[in-house]
């Protein structure tokens, strides 16, 4: 009986042992590595107002600087801004980090009961790629979108994700929407700043009329 014992705890051992090691850590939604990580990945628990998955969509998502010059004033953005959606679709990301730092596609406002905290969310500690599912409910809703390291949504990183035509248009989004606090780009006016406008805007008239002066007398000569 012992050496049975004994026999079934090395077998037990040995087969653990020929486990292969996980790189990767899976627990509470959470999928972890050395890359990056994909929180509350969603492929199969539907909302409550969902019968079934409504269909299947697929958005291959950049993020980085290169994706913000085309806005003025802002230095990080996704290559999109908007991704419609029909009610109930199941929506598959991947999500490519073009830059060598921390990028977020990070979704806000879903269900807590299937998503903690309302959130989904694949993040990237440089230059990589990461896939990630989540299904959405079924009534028409616009969903946040950003890059949470701080700065990156106020410099650009900022989209929405809109259910069935969405319930609003979410402000500050980079050539799509209206900024709240528009940026200004105000001039400290002194003595001196006003005594140079006045002195440019002498010289901007005179030249012209010195020079048509000068053209009259060659005429008349
Ligand atoms: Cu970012």
């Amino acid at each position: 009986m012992k050496k049975l014992i004994l026999f079934l705890v090395v077998q037990f051992s040995f087969s653990l042992a020929s486990i292969p090691a996980y790189a990767a850590m899976k627990h509470q939604g959470m999928i972890m590595d050395e890359k990056g990580m994909v929180m509350n990945d969603n492929t199969d628990n539907l909302p409550k107002d969902c019968p079934e998955v409504s269909e299947d969509v697929h958005f291959t998502i950049h993020a980085g600087r290169e994706h913000a010059n085309k806005f003025s004033g802002k230095m990080y953005a996704f290559d999109q801004q908007q991704w419609d959606v029909k009610p109930c679709s199941r929506i598959k990301i991947t999500f490519i980090n073009d830059d060598e730092i921390r990028h977020q596609f990070m979704v806000h406002g879903l269900p807590g009961y299937l998503y903690p905290q309302g959130m989904f969310h694949i993040e990237l500690y440089g230059k990589g790629q990461k896939e990630g599912s989540f299904i959405v409910p079924s009534q028409p809703k616009t969903y946040l979108v950003h890059c949470e390291v701080p700065q990156h949504m106020e410099k650009g990183m900022k989209g929405q994700i809109k259910v069935a035509g969405g319930d609003l248009d979410l402000p500050s989004i980079p050539g799509l929407t209206e900024p709240v606090t528009p940026d200004s780009y105000a001039v400290n006016w002194t003595p001196e700043s006003w005594a140079m406008l006045a002195f440019a805007t002498v010289v901007g008239f005179a030249i012209p009329l010195v020079i048509l002066k000068r053209r009259e007398k060659k005429q008349a000569n």
